[in-house]
């Protein structure tokens, strides 16, 4: 977590290979980056094995370029789609148990803080909303509640996408999902509203829209060290492609698209 990582040691760097030197040469450590700066800096993140054309992908390909300190950025998550991407990038990742995301974050980030005082330590937790909204639900909240230090980013795809299609909180009322063919029953839950009552103070700046997608990132603040204030929170709406497919396939296949099977 800093600067020096990403540096050659003497003597060795005409051996390194040319992902790395790309890293170390061209890529966004020590310098402020923005999305419109893409294609000129080699980012943090640049493969990942999740759906193609998945644009979840691209909105943490967005997020982690709007990074203010990536050299001095720990990411935390936990199982789902978005750590297939988040845990190949250039900088240090926690992987979680299932639903402990911000539990394990609050630790890192007050940790961070003995160790390191006031420099800059940036927390970032990206999971999706099966992992915070439902079962890390509690563990979340209280984070918030308890206004630790770090950022915390929902990747609410509405759907338990790495599992094959459960619905979760975050589903909309009434959708019809490969394995909750009968439609959801309840409302989808409100965590922006949950999150405000968290006494919750949003400061990520929303300029740069990408056509066709939900998503809108230019930077994001990811504060760490100076105590006593609260965490932030951001949540993105990045429909599942893959289950809009598996959807389709489950109408073929058995018939689900009619509305008799969807229920009331
Ligand atoms: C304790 C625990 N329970 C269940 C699982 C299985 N599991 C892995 S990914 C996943 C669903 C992830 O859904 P979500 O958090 O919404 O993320 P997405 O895949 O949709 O991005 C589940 C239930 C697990 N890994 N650990
Ligand atoms: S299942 Fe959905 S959220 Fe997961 S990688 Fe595929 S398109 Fe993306």
């Amino acid at each position: 977590m800093s600067l020096d990582y990403v540096k050659f040691s003497p003597g060795f760097d005409k051996f390194m290979p040319k992902e790395y030197r790309d890293m170390v040469e061209h890529g966004p450590f020590g310098k402020k980056t923005t999305v419109s700066q893409m294609g000129s800096f080699k980012e943090i993140l640049e493969e990942h094995p999740m759906c193609a054309g998945c644009a979840m992908t691209l909105f943490i390909r967005l997020a982690m370029i709007s990074f203010p300190n990536p050299e001095d950025t720990i990411t935390v998550g936990t199982a789902g789609c978005g750590r297939l991407a988040i845990s190949q990038a250039a900088i240090p990742f926690v992987y979680g148990n299932y639903g402990d995301q911000n539990a394990v974050a609050s630790g890192l980030a007050r940790g961070l803080k003995l160790r390191f005082g006031d420099k800059p330590k940036d927390v970032v937790v990206m999971a999706g909303d099966g992992g915070m909204a439902d079962i890390g639900f509690s563990m979340t909240l209280h984070s918030w509640f308890r206004k630790e230090r770090f950022t915390t980013i929902m990747l609410d795809n509405e759907v338990y996408g790495n599992t094959g299609g459960q619905e979760s909180g975050m589903t909309n009322k009434g959708q019809v999902l490969k394995m909750a063919p009968l439609g959801k029953k309840f409302e989808k839950m409100d965590m922006v509203g949950i999150r405000s009552v968290c006494v919750f103070r949003a400061r990520h700046r929303r300029s740069q829209g990408v056509p066709g997608h939900q998503i809108r990132v230019q930077g994001i603040s990811a504060e760490a060290g100076d105590g006593g204030g609260p965490s932030e929170g951001v949540d993105r709406k990045i429909p599942c492609r893959g289950e809009r497919e598996r959807q389709w396939q489950s109408a073929l296949t058995f018939g689900w698209r009619g509305s008799a099977a969807r229920g009331s």
